[in-house]
């Protein structure tokens, strides 16, 4: 059974995605936006009222194993749903703004961690060829691909792919991002673990044109989010807030001309790092869309 406070299995999360979209037909439609790996189908779940607004793009997942995410991006249409109508800023976000949700980007990857290596974080591809399987999709994507924090070792975790958007996964997120880019106004992805709010750029330690901008719009978001159970979070640019990596989507998507593109570093610190109890999904995704809803209304008003 589908339960927003536990971590739910591939085939509970597809069967949901259709689910909410049937729940909701005037909030949530369902798309496909490629094929994983292992054909698998890539759903896009597009969340507000009426026809497409300003966006905010979302995806979870890029790494296998940081369960946190793929239960925050179900948790936040979940919300999205259930309180609009209710909440006022909920309800004027979803009216004039529309929210496009990719629950889980590494969708093989995330069935390998439930099948057999609950520690995986690469997809499952064999791009390679050789013995080692599986390409780091945030080193995959075309900025500085394979330049900084990133391997050209097949067997790396960090292994940054033949090429970038070699990987299916992560064509069909640039293809969907580029063929919406006129709509797009925000990038957000989310990982764990470590508490960060991080902004661009990982591929150099030089400041992003708009760098002040970002660092504001970061610190509100975060003192949102600590509002609730003070939980401290870091913000910063990502080279130097938590290390430099290049090939990686949010990077990407900022050159792409996305001005608001960030990446959360969810719960916890490491005590239980990846692992993360099931427990504690809910305190985590609830202070966490006090910074999504406080992002949001910050492109709502200024963008
Ligand atoms: O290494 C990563 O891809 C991220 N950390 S994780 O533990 N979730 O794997 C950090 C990414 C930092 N770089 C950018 N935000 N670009
Ligand atoms: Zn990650
Ligand atoms: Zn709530």
């Amino acid at each position: 059974r589908h339960s927003y406070s536990k971590y739910n299995k591939w085939e509970k999360i597809v069967a949901w995605t259709a689910n909410i979209a049937a729940k909701y037909p005037d909030l949530v439609s369902r798309t496909q936006i490629g094929t994983t790996t292992e054909e698998r189908p890539m759903y896009l779940l597009k969340v507000g009222k009426g026809s497409v607004k300003k966006a905010i793009f979302i995806d979870c997942g890029i790494h296998a194993r940081e369960w946190i995410s793929p239960a925050f991006c179900q948790w936040f249409v979940n919300e999205a749903t259930k309180t609009y109508g209710k909440n006022k800023l909920m309800t004027k976000l979803l009216n004039r703004l529309t929210f496009y949700v990719l629950p889980v980007l590494n969708i093989d990857g995330y069935v390998w961690t439930w099948t057999a290596d609950r520690m995986w974080r690469k997809n499952r591809s064999n791009s390679s060829n050789t013995n080692c399987i599986g390409t780091d999709l945030n080193r995959n994507f075309d900025s500085a691909w394979c330049t900084i924090g990133s391997s050209d070792d097949s067997c790396s975790e960090i292994y940054c792919g033949p090429a970038a958007e070699s990987e299916k996964e992560t064509k069909a997120v640039a293809n969907f991002i580029r063929h919406n880019i006129q709509s797009i106004k925000a990038y957000l992805s989310f990982h764990s673990y470590s508490q960060m709010l991080l902004y661009p750029y990982s591929y150099t330690y030089e400041l992003a044109p708009t760098h002040d901008e970002l660092n504001n719009v970061a610190k509100a978001a975060v003192d949102a989010l600590s509002s609730l159970y003070s939980t401290k979070y870091k913000y910063g640019p990502s080279a130097s807030t938590i290390y430099p990596t290049s090939g990686s989507s949010d990077d990407w998507a900022y050159d792409e001309g996305i001005k608001y593109s960030f990446t959360f570093e969810l719960r916890d610190r490491g005590k239980y790092g990846f692992l993360l109890p099931e427990n504690l999904i809910k305190p985590t995704c609830e202070e966490t869309m006090l910074a999504v809803k406080n992002i949001s209304s910050y492109i709502l008003r200024y963008v």
